[in-house]
């Protein structure tokens, strides 16, 4: 079964929504039922901020924080942390890896982690500020409120919702996801997108240890295999913004992955099956 609908109502009138469903209908929604996977290395400078910023929000989301030994401390403030925001039970987790392993591994790791704490809605984002920590309410409602089973915080659903890229790198990103739906197929306008709500049940359903990729083409293959065990996919328009601190960790190698790997990840799903149990 395949739905892969797409769905991109204006900003404001998701605003409106927002506000309508968690402060008037439903103030009595499970407090730590959803959990936000923030992946780390290097991000002293943002990682305090960020923290604060998802703990001030109106629904109250958990977070964990998965770091690769980052030479830079990151791992020790979010341990300063953690004695302010744990003082009733653990909202601030912290996950920490042996060296630099790459996003997509330690997304995986990130998901087993919160899959075991039972959390039902499993979000993730990148440290940097480019995800608006206000619009993880939109991802969320999108999913408890509309039946999505996936929510994408999208910068290609509305036009182009870029700010702060040089042109080159947004065309480059632009057409990097045009290339992976025309090969693909999949219904979706941010394919690489790495701001995204998953429900519990996906994340038990798709075999997280048959993921391939490790780098930027993770993102990717995350949304084609939910895709294509027929969960409902939903695009939620988002403004990006470039980093404002600390350095990016992008690298020439991550878009050579990205582009023969979408082939050869397409042709071998032509030779599987993919069943999903509702
Ligand atoms: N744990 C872990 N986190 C990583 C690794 N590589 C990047 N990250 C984090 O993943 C998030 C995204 O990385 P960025 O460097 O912002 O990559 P990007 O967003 O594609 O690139 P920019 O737009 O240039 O910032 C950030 O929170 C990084 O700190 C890694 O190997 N391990
Ligand atoms: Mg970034």
């Amino acid at each position: 079964m395949n739905s892969g609908h797409l769905f991109a109502a204006p900003v404001s009138g998701r605003w409106f929504k927002t506000l309508f469903f968690l402060v008037l209908r439903n103030p009595k929604a499970p407090v730590n039922n959803a959990i936000v996977i923030i992946p780390t290395y290097n991000e002293k400078e943002n990682i305090a901020l960020i923290i604060e910023a998802i703990m001030d929000l109106p629904k109250q989301f958990d977070l964990l924080i998965v770091d690769d030994n980052s030479p830079d401390g990151t791992a020790e403030i979010v341990k300063g942390l953690q004695k302010t925001y744990n003082t009733s039970g653990t909202r601030l987790h912290l996950l920490e890896r042996q060296g630099k392993q790459g996003l997509g591994t330690a997304y995986i790791a990130g998901f087993h982690y919160a899959l075991d704490k039972g959390y039902e809605f499993i979000l993730e984002m990148d440290a940097d500020f480019s995800h608006d920590p206000k619009d993880l309410l939109a991802l969320y409602l999108e999913c408890i409120e509309w039946g999505a089973d996936v929510s994408i915080g999208s910068r290609y659903a509305t036009g182009v919702n870029v700010v702060n890229w040089p042109m080159g790198r947004v065309l480059l990103s632009y057409f990097a996801s045009s290339y992976v739906r025309l090969i693909t197929g999949m219904p979706i306008r941010d394919t690489t997108a790495g701001f995204v709500c998953y429900r519990r049940k996906v994340l038990e359903t798709i075999p997280l240890d048959q993921i391939k990729f490790v780098g930027y083409a993770f993102q990717i293959e995350m949304k084609f295999i939910t895709w294509k065990f027929g969960f409902r996919l939903r695009e939620v328009p988002i403004i990006f913004t470039e980093r404002l601190r600390g350095q990016s960790k992008l690298s020439p190698g991550i878009f050579k992955e990205a582009f023969f790997g979408v082939i050869q990840m397409t042709v071998r799903s032509w030779f599987k099956r993919y069943l999903l149990r509702r």
